[in-house]
């Protein structure tokens, strides 16, 4: 029987941070997991190196589910995103290994596809209108059939999501990485926000119709009835989803918000258990799960949690931005295309110094994505590129209030 003998923490940092878990068995079979928390990398890499590396080594890399026990239930101490994260690293890293062991890719483990591709949606973004009309075409362009609307609104500056630049590929400056020892400073005005909003959508509709699917996060930034206030506004322009309107850990505070507008919604991004769902899955209180298979303690329990949601109809949304590394964005996809209740995923294409370092297999044509049909993951790490990339500490901004410069969710 073969063991795990190595388990090695990569960081790297090819225009944005990542760190990557990297199990080796005894038979000389790799497997990657994704391990990165954005703004707060090196503490899972710390988690990984001096608590889990040491206590894997000798285990049966065959045995996916018990390892996730063993480190969820042996860990003690439970949940929070540096325990989820590293738990998921592990838990991918056996997955890619299970699926070269038994020369299939990993949704062939997960039951098959269920669908020839995942719909993605691509991040549109402009201070003003005409920016972000140039955007959308730039989007449409590269072939997405779905849209994410992010703005600027009037009297504030700099707002996080939305690009300065609109050449094609351009996106906002946090992504790829806010370098430096302290994060940025923003400012926000709920108000205006809640006003501006519509006006851009319905501008948008105008503009390019009522097909295409559009999508809007509202990154937590709103009260219940706030939130609820946007949610109706938005009704009439037919949104695929509105996203974290509310900080989803006061689960309760959605019931407010359902109950008062019919504006699909999305959350989940920052969570990471099941537990964090539970009466947004048991009441309906929400459209969309949206979960990362490298934040929610990996494939085992991102599976488990969907079939969870699916008894509810509840479907997947998987958050799948650029700090995601291409080893979990890679995980997400197997889970899409097998998962019967698929919604939609997030993609943002990685820079090209992330893709030199981690090869990947995965496609995205026509709109959708596809992972690809090599063995396990189909991700391939670069190690001496990676060293050439040295970390750096870097962050999202932090948000505070124009009036008064109170800190604020964002
Ligand atoms: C999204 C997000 C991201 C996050 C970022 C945090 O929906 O893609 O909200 O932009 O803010 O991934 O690390
Ligand atoms: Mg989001």
């Amino acid at each position: 029987m073969a063991t795990i003998e190595r388990a090695e923490v990569l960081v790297t940092s090819p225009g944005r941070n990542f760190v990557t878990l990297r199990i080796t068995t005894s038979d000389g079979v790799t497997g990657l997991g994704d391990a990165t928390l954005n703004g707060r990398e090196l503490s899972v890499a710390a988690y990984l190196r001096e608590h889990v590396a040491p206590i894997l080594v000798g285990l049966d890399p065959q045995r996916i589910e018990d390892t996730w026990q063993y480190l969820y239930r042996g860990a003690y101490w439970r949940r929070g995103p540096v325990t989820m994260a590293a738990i998921a690293a592990v838990d991918v890293a056996l997955w890619d290994i299970k699926g070269k062991v038994a020369g299939m890719p990993v949704y062939q483990l997960l039951g098959g596809q269920s669908r020839r591709g995942a719909l993605a949606y691509g991040h549109a973004s402009g201070s003003d209108l005409p920016s972000l009309f140039q955007s959308i075409r730039n989007h449409l362009d590269e072939g997405f059939k779905a849209i994410r609307v992010q703005t600027g609104v009037p009297g504030l500056g700099q707002v996080y999501g939305v690009a300065t630049d609109q050449k094609p590929g351009a996106r906002y400056d946090y992504e790829p990485a806010g370098r430096g020892v302290a994060p940025a400073e923003e400012a926000w005005d709920t108000r205006s926000y809640l006003r501006h909003i519509p006006t851009i959508f319905a501008a948008v509709r105008e503009e390019f119709g009522y097909d295409l699917p559009l999508l809007h996060d509202g990154h937590h930034r709103m009260t219940p009835n706030q939130a609820a206030i946007l949610g109706k506004s938005l009704e009439p322009y037919d949104l695929f989803w509105l996203e974290d309107c509310t900080p989803g850990e006061n689960q309760e505070g959605l019931r407010r918000v359902r109950s008062q507008t019919t504006t699909p919604l999305a959350i989940g991004e920052v969570f990471n258990t099941v537990f964090d769902y539970q009466t947004l899955i048991t009441e309906q209180l929400i459209d969309y799960v949206r979960s990362a298979v490298t934040h929610t303690g990996g494939i085992t329990a991102l599976k488990k949690l969907m079939d969870f949601a699916a008894v509810y109809q509840i479907k997947s949304g998987f958050h799948g931005p650029t700090d995601v590394s291409p080893v979990g964005q890679a995980a997400a996809l197997h889970l899409d295309v097998s998962l019967p209740n698929f919604g939609i995923q997030e993609y943002m294409k990685h820079s090209d110094d992330t893709l030199r370092v981690f090869r990947t297999g995965y496609t995205f044509e026509d709109g959708l994505l596809h992972p690809g049909d090599a063995p396990g993951l189909g991700v391939e790490y670069d190690d001496e590129l990676g060293a050439t990339f040295e970390y750096s500490p870097a962050y999202l901004p932090v948000n505070r209030l124009q009036l008064d410069g109170s800190m604020h969710d964002w």
